[in-house]
């Protein structure tokens, strides 16, 4: 064998270590779900075929021929008995594209697919594209709304000016995929999301308008529209659900994360919220429901945030963020909540319906002010000292 071979096999070995290693639950949690050590999906986990020329006349040194600088923001679906992400990979030259992930448990062993998609581009080609929330409709397609990125031209000399749209893609078997016209919108949008079921028989979008490409501006929160036909996907009529807040956990952005999970009790719904500090944005996780007979229609919205960046997370690429746009609700009731921490790589928590629901229905409501949160803690010890 010659050290080109054993530098392979020693390779193949390692990476075949990481991608098996088993992941372990987090023994002391907040009782609302349970997060895991290790992250379930990191740069290193993608195929070694994507990074290194195998052939060592080419590759004499086994160097990384592409380097991958990135997994996060996922998409995610149950498939054919597998817990699918599709999952925003990101390379060492800043473009984003998607690639299919699956783990036979959800929590570990996720292995992907061969090759990454090749998503066919819109009329007007995007320079980058990200954030897929997957949706398998009631209408027998499988969606993916995601982030298509342009340079804005109407800023010349501008090259950070961007604009934000959001591109559609359907498929049957999550290889081949057809693209729709962007959703049309007078604003631009980021954060789009379909949801699963038709809504007064059209099809329904939680979205996200903003101002600019980053700054959400008057855009008051999390949007809703109707749309008549997906194929020519515009929005005519759009209102604010879930708005933002002065000194909330959201009170820069926020935005719907995956599509939400129907329970007998309502919709589920998980979010990412974004307040500004010293540091920078600092991006949280929060919940929500709405009612069965209106996903429009707010019914219950815990104060603060759900999940946050701990330790390792708080790292990355863009720090102090975490961020989710794919989830599992399985038949027997657990949930499987996949999220990003810090721009730079996938991890899972897991719970179950009946806790999150728990969780929405019974933490108390922001009340906005100290004093109201003052109270809200007072009630709690007074009732368990009458528990007493
Ligand atoms: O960097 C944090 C996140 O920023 C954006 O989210 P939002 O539009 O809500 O600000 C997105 O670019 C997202 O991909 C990224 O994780």
């Amino acid at each position: 064998m010659t050290d080109f071979e054993e530098k392979l096999q020693q390779l193949r070995a390692r990476h075949e270590q990481l991608l098996t290693r088993k992941n372990e639950p987090e023994q002391w949690g907040n009782g609302i779900y349970t997060r895991y050590r290790h992250p379930i999906l990191t740069a290193e986990h993608t195929p070694l075929e994507w990074r290194y020329d195998f052939n060592e006349h080419d590759n004499p040194y086994l160097m990384q021929r592409i380097m991958m600088n990135a997994t996060m923001n996922s998409g995610a679906m149950k498939w054919k008995g597998k817990y699918l992400l599709v999952v925003r990979v990101e390379g060492a030259d800043r473009k984003s594209f998607f690639a299919v992930a699956e783990s036979p448990n959800g929590i570990d062993n996720f292995r992907f697919w061969p090759e990454p998609i090749t998503m066919p581009d819109d009329v007007v080609p995007a320079t980058n594209i990200y954030d897929m929330r997957l949706t398998a409709h009631e209408d027998g397609w499988i969606y993916g709304v995601f982030c298509a990125e342009r340079h804005d031209d109407s800023r010349p000399g501008d090259l950070s000016a961007a604009t934000a749209t959001a591109g559609i893609a359907r498929t049957k078997d999550l290889v081949h995929w057809d693209r729709l016209p962007d959703l049309k919108s007078k604003s631009q949008q980021r954060n789009v999301v379909l949801h699963p079921e038709f809504v007064n028989g059209k099809y329904a979008f939680y979205t996200r308008p903003q101002d600019g490409f980053i700054d959400a501006g008057s855009g008051g929160g999390i949007g809703w529209a109707l749309v008549d036909d997906i194929t020519h996907a515009e929005i005519t009529d759009e209102r604010i659900i879930n708005r933002r807040h002065y000194h909330t956990i959201m009170e820069v952005k926020n935005g719907e994360g995956p599509h939400p999970i129907k329970t007998p009790q309502g919709w589920l719904h998980l979010a990412h919220g974004v307040r500004g500090c010293a540091s920078g944005l600092r991006y949280v996780l929060y919940m929500y429901m709405t009612a069965l007979d209106d996903p429009a229609r707010v019914t219950a919205q815990p104060g603060g945030y759900f999940l946050v960046p701990q330790e390792g997370e708080y790292i990355g690429d863009v720090m102090n963020v975490v961020f989710s746009s794919g989830w599992i609700a399985d038949p027997d009731g657990r949930v499987f909540i996949y999220y990003a921490s810090s721009d730079t790589r996938m991890h899972v928590a897991t719970s179950t319906v009946d806790r999150l629901v728990d969780y929405c229905q019974h933490t108390p409501q922001d009340g906005f002010t100290t004093s109201a949160s003052v109270e809200t803690i007072k009630q709690l010890i007074h009732k368990n000292n009458g528990c007493k």
